[in-house]
Parts: structure tokens; C-alpha cells; sequence
């Protein structure tokens, strides 16, 4: 029979996965006035890291020059960085929070 509306567009089938959002890795940098207490403080508290696991990613951050907090959905991570940055800032620390492209 006549497909009066079938143009011929071929398109590929539809893939069977489900689309995942891009990711974002969120960044402690290093400074040399942040109290190590206070960048334990903030990845207990921003990024439900335990008291362990928050003191090695402080260590690393601190002898590495930056570390890897968490690894986020784009709005997540803008809202970490957010949070942490005005958090350090309300304590008068210069430490800073970025995020990228993981
Ligand atoms: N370098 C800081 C200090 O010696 C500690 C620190 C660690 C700061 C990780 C920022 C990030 N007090």
C-alpha cells in the first residue's frame, strides 16, 4: 500500500538504556589559613562524609593542593559549592569550593 506520510526518514531504534545527566566532580582547594578542623567540619556536613573518611580527603587536600568532595548531578554540585563557599565565608575562611566536568 501507498505511506503517503512516510518520508523515508530512517532513525535509529530508540537505545534501551536510561539517559544519565552529566556529572560534576565538587573540589576542595587548599589555602594556608583554613583550619584542618573546619575543612573536616565541612565535608561532615556538606557531604555526609564519615569523620574517617573526611580527615583523608582534608589530608589529601591539603598535601595534594585539591580533592575530590563528591561527584554530583550539575544542580547538586552548584548548590554544594554555594553552601560551602558562603559557609567558609561566614567563618571568615578562605577556603574555596569548585566544581567541573567529571
Ligand atoms: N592547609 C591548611 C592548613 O595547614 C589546611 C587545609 C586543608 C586548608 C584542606 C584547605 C583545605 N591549616
Amino acid at each position: 500500500p501507498h505511506h503517503e506520510h512516510d518520508h523515508g526518514v530512517v532513525v535509529a531504534p530508540a537505545k534501551p538504556e536510561t539517559a544519565r545527566p552529566p556529572l560534576y566532580s565538587v573540589f576542595l582547594l587548599n589555602d594556608d589559613y583554613t583550619p584542618m578542623d573546619f575543612v573536616v567540619d565541612v565535608l561532615t556536613r556538606f557531604f555526609g562524609l564519615d569523620l574517617e573518611r573526611a580527615t583523608q580527603v582534608m589530608l589529601h587536600v591539603h598535601t595534594r593542593g585539591r580533592g575530590v568532595c563528591g561527584v554530583f548531578t550539575r544542580e547538586i554540585a552548584e548548590s554544594k559549592v554555594s553552601q560551602v563557599n558562603e559557609y567558609a565565608r561566614m567563618n571568615q575562611h578562605p577556603l574555596l569550593c569548585t566544581m567541573e566536568r567529571a
